[in-house]
């Protein structure tokens, strides 16, 4: 009872905005920072029995990611880190829209009942609160904080402004019964930068990439962070631009430049041919680019795909030193499943390429979500989308092994390029982002790998030429009349409209088209890919002429 009157009296100083229906959509909910309030405080709810549930820490990130400043959103992460479980979304979206505080406490009494969450003789539930740098944010992660504690015992741990993989950092070790600080965080990825640093092959050329990396970084949060973070690393020169005195995400950022193909503020023709980078609003994007000479604002885009490929090739490499001399049924080896993970987004000359390199390739639903549940299923599981949000994902036994079998190396044949191969692999799972993808962390790979190979960005560009493909999106009253299958990549509803695009597809050469409902906006997206700029130009038109 006492449960009870505490949930309904908090419930009653928030109430929901009247006439707007929330989704917890493809990463949270979403919206305008100003209609936000009661549903973050309902998700504050939502994580505390989350918790309870689990017998774990939980983590509620304040984020919108790369939209514009006056959004604002907020997603949860389970105790592994990664995303809440989708079971658990559908009842997110009830809470969030249930009209008043009764009728929250009915959904809550019911929901609790059916998934037998026990208040008593638990360990209290504890929920770790983040947020990214829009001024909105400190009033929402108060009203979440009064959410979580408007469950007895509950407490809301305020990690403060970080990045959005810095809290699903920060849940992941918490549950491993580590320490979850920023300053843990940034120590253990210096730490193994610097083994993979020290660990270069010896008589590798410099090739032009001992130059200063630069950095756009999107006038969010994880420019502020990685300004904190450079002192620390030793071996790379960075500087970082657009550390928040712009507009957030204002013509800045990964999402712009990766889907614009343009240079952000404060990049011009002087940084022609600088090796640069540009991270999103919380820091969980990241591609590279390189401005063009003389071609106001256009660049070379090193995109998620390519930083894919990069670190397929340099995975796939250590782990054939490892297998060298062993034959298949050798006792000693391991034959880790290795496998990489796309979307449909993903350009086709990307898949080929990694399909030609014999890598096991796999097509998900756009979604972190997705393509992390994925590529969980590997040894050794690497997922990108194309606009650069992915990591590399270890299984624990494959880890064990490689512990083990490191040790055995160190004691018999300290040195040799196995031993190295070992050593690698293991510190490439302490660098990158076990918990979602990260773009400082895979920066740190990007880097290390690149120097590894001995690398310029032109070289690391040239592993294969993007098809080009255009992008649209088409206003729609109902975008829940587009039903996708395959991976987004056949349009099963409306019916017909499948063939009608396969008639467009077919009147041009390596043409590639999907259309698929945006999980974050009211529009249908169409892609299209072609031999030629002007062909898939003309493909996507012609599509978005027939989803209209
Ligand atoms: C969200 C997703 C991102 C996806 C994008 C697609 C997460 C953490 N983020 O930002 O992975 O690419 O949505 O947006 O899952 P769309 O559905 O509007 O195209
Ligand atoms: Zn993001």
């Amino acid at each position: 009872e006492k449960q009870q009157s505490l949930l309904l009296e908090s419930a009653a100083r928030f109430p929901p905005p009247k006439g707007v229906k929330l989704s917890y959509g493809t990463a949270g909910f979403r919206a305008d920072a100003s209609l936000l309030e009661s549903t973050v405080f309902r998700v504050g709810i939502l994580a505390a029995l989350r918790s309870l549930k689990t017998g774990s820490v939980i983590g509620l990130m304040i984020t919108a990611s790369h939209n514009k400043v006056s959004d604002n959103g907020i997603k949860v992460a389970d105790p592994s880190g990664g995303m809440l479980t989708q079971d658990w979304e559908p009842f997110s979206d009830a809470i969030a829209n249930a009209p008043d505080p009764h009728s929250l406490l009915q959904l809550i009494t019911e929901f609790v009942k059916k998934e037998e969450i026990g208040f008593e003789g638990r360990q209290p539930a504890e929920v770790l609160l983040g947020r990214d740098t829009r001024p909105s944010g400190e009033a929402l992660l108060e009203a979440a904080k009064q959410g979580i504690t408007s469950i007895v015992g509950a407490i809301g741990t305020d990690m403060g402004v970080v990045t959005t993989p810095q809290l699903h950092w920060m849940v992941r070790a918490r549950n491993r019964g580590l320490e979850a600080s920023e300053s843990s965080y940034f120590h253990q990825l210096s730490t193994s930068f610097r083994c993979l640093m020290d660990l270069k092959p010896e008589g590798i050329s410099k090739n032009g990439n001992d130059a200063t990396l630069v950095v756009d970084g999107a006038d969010g949060v994880g420019g502020e962070k990685l300004e904190q973070f450079k002192k620390m690393l030793t071996g790379l020169c960075i500087e970082v631009r657009n550390r928040g005195d712009g507009i957030l995400n204002e013509g800045v950022g990964a999402d712009y430049v990766q889907k614009e193909k343009v240079a952000p503020r404060s990049f011009g023709t002087a940084d022609a041919g600088l090796r640069c980078a540009s991270l999103d609003g919380d820091a969980d994007r990241l591609v590279y680019f390189s401005v063009l000479p003389n071609e106001n604002n256009k660049i070379e885009l090193v995109d998620g795909d390519k930083i894919l490929s990069l670190f397929a090739l340099f995975i796939k490499e250590q782990l054939s030193i490892l297998n060298e001399g062993v034959d298949k049924k050798g006792n000693d080896s391991y034959q880790a499943r290795l496998g990489v993970v796309q979307t449909a987004y993903a350009n086709g000359a990307s898949t080929d390429y990694l399909k030609e390199m014999g890598l096991e390739v796999v097509l998900t639903p756009t979604g972190v979500k997705y393509l992390h549940e994925k590529a969980a299923e590997f040894d050794i599981g690497i997922y990108f989308e194309a606009n650069g949000h992915g990591t590399i994902l270890f299984s624990e036994a494959f880890l064990c092994w490689l512990e083990a079998s490191h040790k055995t190396l160190l004691s018999t044949s300290e040195g040799s390029a196995k031993q190295k191969a070992a050593s690698r692999l293991l510190a490439v799972s302490q660098l990158i982002n076990q918990a979602v993808g990260d773009a400082l962390s895979g920066l740190l790979l990007v880097e290390v790998i690149l120097k590894y190979m001995g690398w310029s960005i032109h070289r690391w560009n040239e592993l294969y030429h993007d098809l080009p493909s255009r992008q649209l999106k088409v206003k729609v009253v109902d975008r829940t009349a587009v039903v996708t299958a395959n991976a987004e990549t056949v349009a099963v509803q409306p019916i017909g409209i499948q063939e009608a695009i396969n008639v467009e597809i077919a009147k041009y050469p390596r043409g590639r088209c999907f259309i698929r409902p945006s999980g974050t906006e009211d529009v249908i997206r169409v892609y299209a890919e072609a031999t030629s700029q002007d062909a898939a130009d003309s493909l996507a038109s012609s599509v978005a002429k027939l989803v209209d």
